[in-house]
């Protein structure tokens, strides 16, 4: 019948756009046009889920228990985060990358400052020696994707977004070892009359799927962040910077989303008016019904989730009592506490948690739970940070899957 088949064919464009439908030998732009025609239009991929076997750009070995590639994108798998510790190792830190990893040299990189925010528009380099000579600031924070969870807002509330199809792997948090930004623009001369900062990456120019080409990562800051938190960071968990995460040197923007903290960083306007560039303008903010014309305000900070430890579909014996482990974080403020459900929402009881609240940190938690009888069951687990906020049930919806916030189905299987 034609009215099931049109339902159906929206229902396939919608996974394809969340990488959970091929479509071989048919041209991005073609599949473009078909959802422009299903009324789908405005929601563009910009990435397909692919199979492991792809060369995304990544360096680091992505072993299958660790990681999911999505396209030239790494994500996390919580699973393999039980018993690492508060800190997730570099070998499983996720990786969001807009097109490869570049190759640079310690030893040759050197970063500009430069813009009519500095004291006669002056333009200083700093070698990585020259920020090693500063003074050095060690800081636990979190780098999330805004986009994490995205894909619950197609798979738990039928919603069809744009972009990498995350599930809530897209999170880490790292001991960074860097400078002040502070430091190093008051060291290039900063004027009175600065109001945004805009670092660019060293990474080849992001390329859209439709042929524009944006120029090189780059997000404008205020200078009231870049002043306060901000690090140039140059060790992740103790080592150098490792080439995925920005080798030599990053931005690390705490608490705010991913994207603001640019990797490979090689220079940095520092601007007397203020700044845009594509990913404060077209990505970033929040697009939709329930938004204003022209979108939020640019997204700052991250939202708040919690993740179990333990992969979808997870087989756990019935009849035993088995530990169950978890993560919950919050951008808005450190999370206090965390409630856990393993009758898909029936009761409720609370999870210990182990970790002090820092806003941008994460509380690792335990429960324990025996599954009388085999069968599937859903867990759900639900935070609450130092603000008051808890996770509701459901997103408002944005075009693009930014900020996920529910509570997230799990499930698992009792055998
Ligand atoms: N130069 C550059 N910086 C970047 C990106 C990028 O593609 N290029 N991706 C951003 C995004 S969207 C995120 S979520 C974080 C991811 O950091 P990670 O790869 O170290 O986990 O880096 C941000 N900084
Ligand atoms: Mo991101």
């Amino acid at each position: 019948m034609r009215t099931s088949e049109s339902a159906y064919d929206r229902r396939r464009l919608r996974q394809w756009l969340v990488g959970e439908a091929r479509a071989d030998g048919v041209s991005r732009r073609d599949m473009l046009r078909l959802l422009a025609a299903a009324g789908l239009a405005g929601a563009a991929p910009v990435a397909l889920g692919t199979p492991a076997a792809a060369a995304p750009g990544i360096v680091k070995p992505l072993p299958e228990d660790r990681f999911t590639v999505r396209g030239t994108n790494a994500e996390t798998r919580f699973a393999s985060l039980a018993g690492t510790g508060y800190h997730t190792p570099n070998d499983r830190f996720f990786v969001r990358n807009h097109t490869a990893t570049p190759t640079l040299s310690a030893s040759d990189w050197a970063l500009t400052v430069h813009g009519d925010g500095l004291t006669r528009d002056r333009t200083v380099d700093f070698t990585l020696a020259d920020l090693r000579a500063l003074p050095s600031v060690t800081h636990s924070a979190f780098v999330e994707c805004a986009g994490n969870g995205r894909s619950f807002f197609t798979g738990q509330q039928g919603q069809p977004v744009s972009g990498t199809a995350w599930t809530l792997g897209a999170i880490g948090v790292a001991r960074w070892r860097g400078v002040r930004l502070a430091d190093v623009l008051r060291r290039a001369g900063l004027s009175r009359r600065a109001v945004d900062v805009l670092p660019r990456g060293l990474d080849a120019d992001y390329v859209t799927d439709d042929g524009t080409n944006l120029g090189r990562v780059r997000r404008p800051l205020p200078l009231s962040k870049a002043l306060d938190d901000v690090l140039l960071a140059y060790e992740m968990n103790g080592e150098p910077l490792p080439p995925d995460h920005g080798h030599p040197v990053r931005v690390l923007v705490p608490s705010w989303v991913g994207i603001a903290s640019v990797k490979w960083v090689g220079d940095i306007e520092v601007s007397a008016e203020p700044l845009y560039s594509p990913w404060n303008t077209d990505f970033y903010r929040l697009f939709g019904d329930a938004h204003p014309d022209g979108g939020s305000a640019p997204l700052t900070r991250q939202t708040i989730k919690s993740a179990w430890e333990l992969d979808g579909q997870a087989n756990l014996a019935a009849g035993v009592t088995h530990r169950l482990t978890g993560r919950s974080w919050s951008g808005g403020g450190g999370v206090v506490a965390v409630e856990v459900s393993t009758d898909s929402g029936a009761t409720w009881r609370p999870a210990r948690l182990h970790d002090a609240p820092r806003r941008d940190g994460w509380v690792r938690w335990s429960t324990h739970w025996r599954p009388a009888e085999p069968g599937p069951r859903t867990l759900l687990a639900r935070a609450t940070d130092t603000t008051g906020r808890t996770q509701p049930e459901a997103t408002v919806h944005n075009t693009q899957g930014y900020l996920f916030d529910a509570v997230v189905r799990h499930p698992v299987n009792a055998v």
